[in-house]
């Protein structure tokens, strides 16, 4: 199977994820940001993470994903309760931490940036989804601040290291 993700990516990491988990084979295929062709054809949109079954065949959106990958070999691992709380932090932290995260992504080393084109097409898609990011880095400060606050809190959350 193939997994066609960027680096960056969080839900391309909730994907990779359990692979590990199960120790399973899976091809990394990182595309480049500014391929619209790839998963254009593979899904129809432009999204990463897409799996690629052996089949050919193609399926969109993490959580699918690892549901599809889990269930696999009829030995599913992730059958735990969920904690609402978790979820409600994410939905609070997705509301703020993309604007200290995506400035600071867009000139990292990752490869879905290998080329100009491909790092200029993230600026500028991004900075016209969440603001100018010299603006935003001068924002940082209080925005470390919180996230340290808010990564003590998921710490009281999570019950087992493994979980
Ligand atoms: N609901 C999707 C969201 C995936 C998503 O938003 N991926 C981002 C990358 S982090 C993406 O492909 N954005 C389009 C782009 O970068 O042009 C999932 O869980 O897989």
């Amino acid at each position: 199977m193939k997994l066609y993700i960027y680096d960056h990516c969080p839900f391309c990491v909730k994907a990779r994820m359990i692979f590990g988990l199960k120790n399973l084979p899976v091809e990394l295929i990182v595309m480049l940001n500014d391929d619209e062709a790839t998963p254009k054809k593979l899904v129809g949109q432009k999204v990463a993470p897409i799996l690629q079954k052996d089949d050919g065949s193609a399926m969109p959106e993490s959580l699918d994903i690892v549901r599809f990958i889990d269930k696999s070999d009829r030995e599913p691992l992730l059958n735990g309760k969920i904690n609402p709380a978790i979820g409600d932090w994410l939905r609070s932290v997705n509301g703020y931490v993309n604007k200290l995260l995506l400035p600071r992504i867009a000139e990292a080393a990752f490869a879905e940036f290998a080329t100009p084109e491909a790092r200029d097409y993230f600026r500028q898609k991004k900075e016209a989804a969440i603001g100018d990011f010299a603006e935003l880095k001068s924002h940082a400060p209080g925005l470390i601040k919180k996230i340290g606050d808010d990564l003590r809190q998921l710490d009281k959350l999570i019950v087992k290291p493994n979980a």
